[in-house]
């Protein structure tokens, strides 16, 4: 910039970008909420706002944000993430010149990658978009159908059976809410470190149906203290899903791997590749 001015316009280094992405990795944890880090609801909100994404209009993705609506942010399958975005917004506060599709996005990859994930590839360049912009309701999965709305739902965004079963793992993390997805308890014993125990768990655990008043899912009959939901037990009663459900439970690097790549793809989705403020995504450090 001519004589060194600094501009609102200034372009932003990866070193700004890594500043954020420290800043988000600083305040996950948490103590009293959950398993005591925020690092599960963060990477689901990564996750809503990208896996909206409808390849034949080319709508939907992580391009605008627009869970920020109440329409969108109101939607059944976002309840519960206002606590991920209500903690987004204390790194807006810091960082104001970050859009909100760039900020969502790299607290996904923090998440991530802070609890022991692999690197996921990410780039800036992500605009805000307007109401107009949001995406109807009934786009992301519903936990109660099986292999076909799976693959219905997922195939929409480009993604192959091998991608499903590869983001799925992300169950590794995190639990359901009884007042947000009606869901209860973690997936695993872990629930806030990144690892392939969901595959080893979903195959080599004895899974009964859980008796309760909620929605129908599944509980371990050692211990009865972890879940799965019926679109879970779908990657083992699918002949396809399954082999590579037992690939991942054996091997932990080929997951990391191929969840790193889908998950980079995930969070690009809707985003015109002229926007991206660079060619090849970066990898971004830990904190
Ligand atoms: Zn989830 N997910 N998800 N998911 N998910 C929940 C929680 C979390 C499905 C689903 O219905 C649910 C992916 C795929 C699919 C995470 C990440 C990713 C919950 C519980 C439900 C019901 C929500 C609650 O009550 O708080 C379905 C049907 C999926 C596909 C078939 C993909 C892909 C993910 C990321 C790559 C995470 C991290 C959580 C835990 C959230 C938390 O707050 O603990």
């Amino acid at each position: 910039q001519e004589g060194g001015a600094v501009s609102a316009t200034t372009e932003k280094t990866k070193e700004d970008y890594q500043k954020v992405y420290n800043a988000i990795a600083e305040g996950l944890d948490k103590e009293g909420y959950d398993d005591g880090s925020l690092a599960p609801v963060v990477l689901r909100l990564a996750w809503h706002s990208s896996g909206t994404y409808d390849k034949e209009t080319k709508t939907g993705g992580s391009n605008y944000a627009t869970m920020r609506f109440p329409a969108e942010g109101g939607h059944g399958a976002n309840a519960g993430l206002i606590v991920a975005r209500d903690y987004m917004e204390t790194i807006k506060k810091q960082f104001p010149w970050i859009s909100y599709g760039d900020l969502w996005t790299l607290g996904g990859v923090v998440a991530v990658q802070e609890t022991g994930g692999p690197t996921i590839p990410w780039r800036p360049g992500r605009i805000d978009g307007f109401e107009i912009n949001q995406t109807p309701d009934g786009r992301l999965p519903d936990a109660s159908q099986g292999a076909k709305h799976i693959r219905d739902i997922f195939y929409r965004m480009g993604f192959n059976d091998r991608d499903i079963v590869a983001l799925s793992g992300a169950h590794a993390l995190g639990r359901g809410h009884t007042d947000r997805s009606g869901y209860d308890g973690p997936w695993t014993f872990s629930p806030v470190s990144f690892s392939n125990s969901f595959y080893d768990l979903l195959l080599n655990d004895a899974w009964q149906w859980r008796k309760w008043k909620g929605p129908a899912q599944y509980e371990d009959k050692k211990t009865k203290s972890l879940m799965m939901l019926p679109t879970d037990m779908a990657l083992i009663t699918d002949p396809k899903f399954k082999p590579i459900v037992q690939e991942y439970a054996k091997d932990e690097e080929a997951f990391f791997r191929d969840f790193a790549k889908a998950f980079g793809t995930m969070i690009e989705l809707g985003v015109p590749v002229e926007q991206f403020k660079t060619k090849e995504p970066w990898n971004m450090d830990t904190a």
